[in-house]
């Protein structure tokens, strides 16, 4: 294997992955169902597990089961509906005492985040477990921690030892621990790579380490160099501290005032088509739409919509928008309107829309 940069070596990287998230939350506000197999996920006859405890997990249940599918091999199942407001709640609550250990984390997901703690002079390890103790005693739920210098191995590592566990991978075990893994265990490769793989004969790190950086390129595009760096210990990717964002908006001061309602549909309608190829280029889903007009004697009008649903799509921003519209009766005119959306969620959670 091709040795990695001492600095990139130097890099101290976690990865915090609260344990089946969801049905953990569950359990917490449901003290009378401890102990027993629980799964979030729809009712209805199209509904899927969103996740499962590991109690569950045991019966082979697993996210995006189909809920009947789940009943018929674990009929003692506890199916619970999801609330996703507290999951997201609780999820702050996490997130907030992780930055307290690094202003370098990255929230990738609702329930993990990257920390980059090079800078820090404890050991690595010593930090995971004050990160592991403090979540459980804050916020009752267990996470798992993987370590490593990079994120790529980080990632990997939180994953070995779960539920709860601390895990560091160094550049000393990097052999060991990739050469024989399964190819489906590398981020990118996917379920669809590992069947194209198996059809050549590529089963583990070990057979995908022939493969030239050209021939993974051509098997799996811009991924493939990404790829070859990682199964040999290497990722370069930096932990980039984002702010989630609450909102997205658009809004207009009109160089002359408005007096005619259905002249504000127009700017509605493109506002909504804004926001929405946003939402899009970010891989986001909103709940809440929410219009604000200014009058001529600068009155501030706001109102707001909750959707039964998370959408990025225009049409349904924009019939929010408009219905707030059409229930204002306005007696002056308008210098500015903007249209706004909230209550944001990565479109990866998009299967939450069977929860309901
Ligand atoms: P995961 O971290 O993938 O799963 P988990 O936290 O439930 O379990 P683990 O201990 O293996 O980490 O996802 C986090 C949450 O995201 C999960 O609790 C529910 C939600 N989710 C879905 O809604 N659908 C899915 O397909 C997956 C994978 C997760
Ligand atoms: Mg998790």
């Amino acid at each position: 294997m091709n040795a990695v940069k001492a600095t990139e070596k130097q890099k101290k990287i976690l990865h915090v992955d609260l344990d089946a998230f969801f049905a953990s939350v569950e359990e917490l506000d449901h003290p009378e169902w401890a102990g027993r197999p629980l799964a979030v996920g729809g009712q209805g006859p199209r509904g899927i597990l969103s996740t499962c405890n590991y109690a569950a997990r045991a019966f082979g249940l697993h996210s995006a089961m189909p809920s009947f599918l789940a009943k018929q091999l674990c009929p003692q199942l506890v199916l619970v509906p999801g609330r996703f407001s507290r999951y997201k709640e609780m999820s702050e609550q996490v997130l907030h005492i992780l930055r307290s250990y690094t202003r370098t984390m990255e929230a990738v997901s609702i329930d993990e985040a990257y920390l980059d703690i090079t800078s820090r002079p404890e050991p690595a390890l010593f930090i995971a477990h004050a990160i592991q103790d403090e979540v459980a005693e804050q916020t009752g739920l267990s996470v798992s921690i993987g370590v490593s210098y990079n994120k790529f191995l980080a990632k990997l590592a939180s994953e070995w030892q779960k539920p709860h566990g601390i895990f560091e991978i160094t550049c000393d075990d990097v052999p060991r621990i990739l050469l024989d893994l399964s190819v489906e265990r590398i981020h990118g490769i996917g379920r669809h790579g590992t069947e194209k793989l198996k059809e050549i004969g590529i089963f583990t790190v070990r057979d995908l380490l022939v493969l030239t950086e050209e021939e993974l390129k051509s098997l799996f595009g811009k991924q493939g160099a990404y790829i070859y760096d990682c199964i040999r210990g290497k990722d370069a990717r930096d932990v980039h501290p984002v702010r989630p964002r609450k909102s997205i908006g658009k809004e207009r001061t009109f160089d002359r005032d408005i007096t005619q309602s259905e002249d504000l549909i127009g700017p509605i309608v493109e506002y909504a088509h804004a926001i929405s190829s946003t939402l899009q280029k970010r891989a986001l889903l909103a709940r809440s739409v929410h219009i604000k007009l200014k009058t001529d004697s600068f009155q501030l009008i706001t109102r707001s919509h909750q959707l039964p649903t998370w959408v990025d799509d225009p049409a349904a921003i924009s019939e929010a928008a408009l219905f707030l519209l059409h229930q204002l009766t306005l007696s002056q005119p308008i210098r500015l309107i903007g249209v706004s959306v909230s209550e944001l969620i990565s479109a990866d959670a998009k299967q939450l829309q069977f929860l309901r």
